[in-house]
């Protein structure tokens, strides 16, 4: 059953070698479309895929019709960072920022291997916040685990959990229990390998964020068989999308944290008097120039380096 519900899985190797992506497209438009999501796409690449972020936005999960500049670039930045650095954990997708990236895409979009998606969203949780606080005071367990009571809202746990949740094509991803992703992913040895990944992959970003002034509160990884039938984390990881991530200044438990990035925009959103069902309002000029900021420093406070060297690093010849 591992690699059934994840879609686009590995073509057989006939390459005799590293996949053959031949000449780079001038284009994304002349390359195959795979899937769509709310703020990113797949291309197919020869036997290899094309991750394309974009600089779409979304609050209380409504996509808003003003991009801001540079939010897809930061976030291939940082998962690119990540992949690079956690290697020693757990093998990833990401083949090349550079190679086989038409002009268009540059700095935005990686090549990647196709991979067997497993069939579930493994999210690990430091911190007590979102849905896992709701259900936490609801029942004093997340996805089966029981916490100590007397928890205040957005502290952190004692020890960091694994708190996966099913893969919904509409709608929202709901809470499931290990044994539940272990008959779903149908081999439990394996779904602990994914299970103990996680973990160690958030402890380590965690650890490094930390260094770093921010404090990462929870994050979602996607892994899949590669056609060698070993497990690797694929998607994008440790992304402001796909992660909590606050400022470690003004941290305070006994309330929810302003997100590192998109708080500007959704404290205006509430403000404006939006009632937050689609259409999202236009973003105010002012607002985007704040959010691009508050992404390039996520990004610069995070790995260290400047943005426009991740630019530069991946901008065509
Ligand atoms: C990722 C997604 C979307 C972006 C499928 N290496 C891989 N092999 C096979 N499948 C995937 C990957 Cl990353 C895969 N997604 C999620 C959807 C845009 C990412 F529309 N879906």
């Amino acid at each position: 059953m591992a690699g059934r519900g994840g879609g686009l899985a590995p073509a057989p190797d006939r390459s005799g070698g590293s996949a053959s992506i031949g000449a780079v497209p001038a284009t994304l438009a002349d390359l195959p479309l795979l899937a769509s999501g709310k703020v990113r796409e797949i291309y197919e690449l020869g036997d290899e895929l094309l991750l394309v972020a974009s600089d779409r936005i979304s609050t209380y999960d409504v996509i808003h019709p003003t991009p801001i500049p540079d939010k897809g670039k930061v976030l291939t930045g940082l998962s690119s960072f990540w992949f690079a650095k956690t290697g020693h954990i757990i093998d990833n997708h990401q083949v090349s920022a550079t190679d086989g990236v038409p002009a268009e895409a540059r700095g935005r979009a990686v090549v990647v291997r196709k991979l067997a998606m497993l069939p579930v969203e493994c999210v690990v949780r430091g911190y007590i916040t979102g849905s896992g606080w709701k259900d936490y005071q609801a029942t004093g367990a997340v996805s089966g685990i029981e916490l100590p009571a007397g928890l205040h809202e957005s502290e952190q746990l004692p020890t960091p959990i694994f708190t996966p949740s099913t893969k919904a094509e509409t709608g929202h991803d709901e809470p499931i229990d290990f044994d539940h992703a272990a008959a779903l992913v149908g081999d439990r040895e394996l779904m602990a390998r994914v299970r103990d990944a996680s973990i160690e992959l958030y402890r380590f970003a965690a650890e490094h964020a930390r260094e770093r002034g921010v404090i990462l509160a929870d994050t979602k990884f996607e892994f899949g068989l590669d056609a060698e039938g070993a497990l690797v984390v694929g998607d994008e990881v440790l992304t402001p999308d796909s992660s909590r991530y606050w400022p470690a200044d003004g941290y305070e438990p006994g309330r929810p944290q302003p997100s590192f990035d998109k708080q500007y925009v959704r404290d205006w959103a509430s403000a404006s008097g939006w009632d937050k069902t689609p259409p999202a309002p236009a973003i105010p000029d002012e607002v985007v120039a704040r959010t691009r900021e508050l992404y390039v420093e996520a990004y610069e406070r995070i790995t260290g380096e400047s943005f426009a060297a991740w630019v530069a690093r991946t901008a065509a010849a």
